[in-house]
């Protein structure tokens, strides 16, 4: 009886050792990586030429800024920050689902009031008034 448990622990080692492995290659790979700083920069220089677009940020189940006012002809995006995916449904608008990362964006040509939500978490709410 007393055999099993070396055996046991042999066991569980291998599992703790493929874990640690495993773990650690996946750190590696987002720590060593210089590549994403440099693609934060690029788009970094894109947003700078694309002056008209505004930004909502979809972050801890909320559009930020929940309220925004744009002017006819702007375009908005909005970026899901959330691992969760969310959209933007309403008033027109239909972002099918974000998943992190993703992005909708949308050009205002219209005045007025659009009011949204992400229907998957139907508490989430957002307005857009779009003025001449
Ligand atoms: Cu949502």
């Amino acid at each position: 009886m007393k055999r099993n448990k070396p055996g046991n622990k042999l066991g569980i080692f291998l599992i703790v050792l493929i874990v640690l492995i495993t773990g650690g290659c996946a750190g590696n790979g987002d720590s060593e990586v210089p590549g994403p700083a440099k693609e934060n920069t690029e788009e970094e220089s894109e947003m700078e030429a694309e002056t008209d677009i505004i930004e909502v940020e979809i972050r801890d189940f909320k559009y930020i800024p929940e309220v925004l006012t744009v002017s006819v002809g702007q375009t908005v995006r909005w970026t899901n920050y959330d691992k969760a995916i969310h959209n933007v449904v309403g008033s027109g608008l239909d972002s099918q689902d974000m998943r992190e990362g993703d992005n909708f964006t949308f050009i205002f040509e219209k005045a007025g009031t659009f009011d949204y939500i992400c229907t998957y978490h139907p508490w989430m709410e957002g307005t857009v008034i779009v003025i001449e």
